[in-house]
Order: structure tokens, then C-alpha cells, then sequence
């Protein structure tokens, strides 16, 4: 299978988050990408390509054009604030507060597109956002060529973001805005299915009362992770879309004999579906020894969800998510990738 990539998505660096009420180094950093990129030309999966310009169309077909605006003009405003380092959302218009202000401070504005103080924004963000979303435009873009599997290697993360709003690393919603390209370019039923650690808030959330799209997401508990306020099993879609996405929150400490049975589930869903396309938003995060995960997932467990995921039988983009141990990523992306290409 390709690869998609640029070094562009590289530029988007942050220093340190907030974390259990301190600032700690960043999780969600470049080597992320570049030992999975390393491990890719090692284990030769397959050529390495860069990823195609797409124009914004494709990403206002899923985000808001002021979202979008926001972001691309952060960083010009930030400075003109005479703010020099990376920036933190700390005020968001919740209960009570007016939703209804045009705020133009960029503190203001910080709050009203985000929904956590655990994203560090920098300079590049944007440019690299924009880049992990071309990433798997171009991947979409294979699949609809006739290839059967292809390989997004995105950076920064997409599934916590939604229609306006940034959050868990995550800027522009790559899966999505994949997703809704193909819808857009002839394919009928797509499923995404998201096996990050934590549970795809923004990918489920944009695609909530549809039924060409059907969003399958196991993940952490929400009673018990981040993102605390999406991801429970009895959220199952609305109006044409009921029924059409599906949650299995499973509990901290689950291991692959625990896992095993939802994906299993998972999988009969995408059966039924019948999809044309399928779309992983692979997170690696499920791994025993993730820094901010509580999952059990051995490097071999990667591989058994790979060879699963083969056998639905359709074709399938895999679009990096989150996974933090940095040292294992590049083993056990590969996995799963090896395991789909048997
Ligand atoms: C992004 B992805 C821990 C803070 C956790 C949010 C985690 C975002 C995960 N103290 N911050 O789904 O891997
Ligand atoms: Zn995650």
C-alpha cells in the first residue's frame, strides 16, 4: 500500500500542554510522524508519495469557513497581541454565557473555535493542519483511482475536531473531510471506523444525523477519559442517521481478549453496511505502554486488528490518529498495515 506524507506536517510543533494542573512537555509532537514514516520505509510497504495541494473546498465542506479563517489568520493575531509563544484557549462561551457576540479578541475567539486547553497553537499550525488534511485527500483520491488499501500518515490528529472547533490535538477533521470527498466524487456508503484509544468526538459528531456515513468507535470509557462528554454506548445517531453510528466504551485496563469482542461487533456492522469505502482512524494509542492511555494492547495485538480488518473485504484507508509512545509507534502502525496486507 502508498503512504502519504509531507514535512510540512512536521511543522507544527508544540512545546508543552496543560496537564494535571502543570505544564508538561507535549505528547502530540513531530517524531511522532517521523518514526512512523522511518518505519515505513524500513518495513517497505510500499512507495512513499507527497500529498496533492488540495484548494480549502474540500474542508469547508465539512468545517466552518470562519473556523477555518480563524485558524489560518491565528497565528498574524496572536502576534499583533504581542504574544510570541504557542497559545492555550482558557474562556469558552458555555451555559450562561452569550454564544450570540461577535468576540474579535483573540482570547475570546481562542475559546469560541476550541473545546479544551490541552491544544497548544503555534505559527504552523495551520500550514500543517492543512497538510495532514491534504494528506488524506490524496489517499482518498488513490482509493477512488481503484487502489485497495492506502496509508494517510497524518499529522496533527483529526477526530476530535469538529464543524468549528479544535480540541485533543486535533485542528481540521482528516477522516471527515475524507470521508465526505468521496461522498462528493461518487462513492454511496462510507464507514469510519475509529480505533484510537479515545473516542472520535468530532468525526461522530459531524456525521451524526446521516446515513451515508456510518461512524463505528471503540474506544476508552467517556465515564472515565477524555473526552468525558461524548462516546457512550446509547448514543446511536439522529433523525435519517439513527442508527448509524455505534459506540463501544470499554474500560480502562482492557487488553485484546477484552477488545476483541467489540471489534468483532464492529466488524458484522461493517458487513451489514456493505461500505464502499472504509476509513480507520487509526490511533496506536491502545498500547500497553501509551503515556496517557490506559488500554493493554500488546505490538502483536496490533497485527491481529490489521488481519481483522483485511477480512471485511473492502477498501480501506488507514489515517493516523493518536499514539503517544513514541519508541513503539512505528512497530506497531506497521503492524496493523502488515497485518491488513497479509
Ligand atoms: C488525542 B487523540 C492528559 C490530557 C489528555 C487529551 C488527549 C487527546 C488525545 N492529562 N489530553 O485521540 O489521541
Ligand atoms: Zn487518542
Amino acid at each position: 500500500m502508498k503512504t502519504v506524507f509531507s514535512d510540512s506536517q512536521l511543522s507544527h510543533a508544540p512545546i508543552q500542554e496543560i496537564s494535571d494542573g502543570e505544564l508538561k512537555p507535549a505528547v502530540e509532537i513531530p517524531s511522532r510522524a517521523e518514526i512512523v514514516l522511518k518505519t515505513v520505509k524500513e518495513r517497505q510497504i510500499g512507495e512513499i508519495v507527497a500529498p496533492e495541494e488540495f484548494p480549502i473546498r474540500p474542508i469547508h465542506r465539512v468545517h466552518s469557513p470562519d473556523y477555518v479563517s480563524f485558524l489560518e489568520g491565528f497565528w498574524g493575531k496572536w502576534t499583533a497581541a504581542g504574544r510570541t509563544k504557542e497559545a492555550f484557549p482558557f474562556v469558552w462561551p458555555i451555559r450562561s454565557l452569550r454564544k450570540d457576540v461577535q468576540v474579535d479578541h483573540i482570547d475570546g475567539l481562542l475559546g469560541r473555535y476550541s473545546m479544551d486547553a490541552g491544544t497548544p497553537v503555534g505559527e504552523f499550525t495551520y500550514q500543517a493542519a492543512r497538510a495532514s488534511t491534504d494528506t488524506a485527500l490524496t489517499a482518498a483520491k488513490m482509493i477512488l483511482d481503484g487502489e485497495q488499501s492506502a496509508f494517510a500518515l497524518c499529522r496533527p490528529p483529526g477526530h476530535h475536531a469538529g464543524y468549528d472547533f479544535f480540541g485533543g490535538y486535533c485542528f481540521f477533521n482528516n477522516a471527515a473531510v475524507a470521508a465526505q470527498y468521496l461522498r462528493d466524487y461518487g462513492l454511496n456508503r462510507i464507514a469510519i471506523l475509529d480505533v484510537d484509544y479515545h473516542h472520535g468526538n468530532g468525526t461522530q459528531a459531524l456525521f451524526y444525523d446521516r446515513p451515508d456515513i456510518l461512524f463505528l468507535s471503540i474506544h476508552a470509557d467517556p465515564a472515565q477519559e477524555y473526552p468525558y462528554f461524548l462516546g457512550y454506548a446509547d448514543e446511536t445517531g439522529k433523525h435519517a442517521g439513527t442508527g448509524f453510528t455505534r459506540n463501544w466504551p470499554l474500560p480502562l485496563g482492557t487488553d485484546w481478549e477484552g477488545y476483541s469482542p467489540a471489534l468483532e461487533e464492529a466488524c458484522r456492522w461493517l458487513l451489514v453496511y456493505k461500505p464502499d469505502a472504509l476509513l480507520v482512524s487509526l490511533g496506536l494509542d491502545c498500547f500497553e505502554r501509551d503515556p496517557i492511555s490506559g488500554f493493554k494492547f500488546k505490538s502483536e495485538d496490533f497485527t491481529r486488528l490489521g488481519q481483522r480488518l483485511a477480512k471485511v473485504g473492502v477498501p480501506t484507508i488507514f489515517l493516523l490518529e493518536g499514539g503517544y509512545a513514541v519508541d513503539a509507534l512505528g512497530t506497531n502502525c506497521l503492524n496493523v498495515l502488515e497485518g491488513f496486507e497479509g
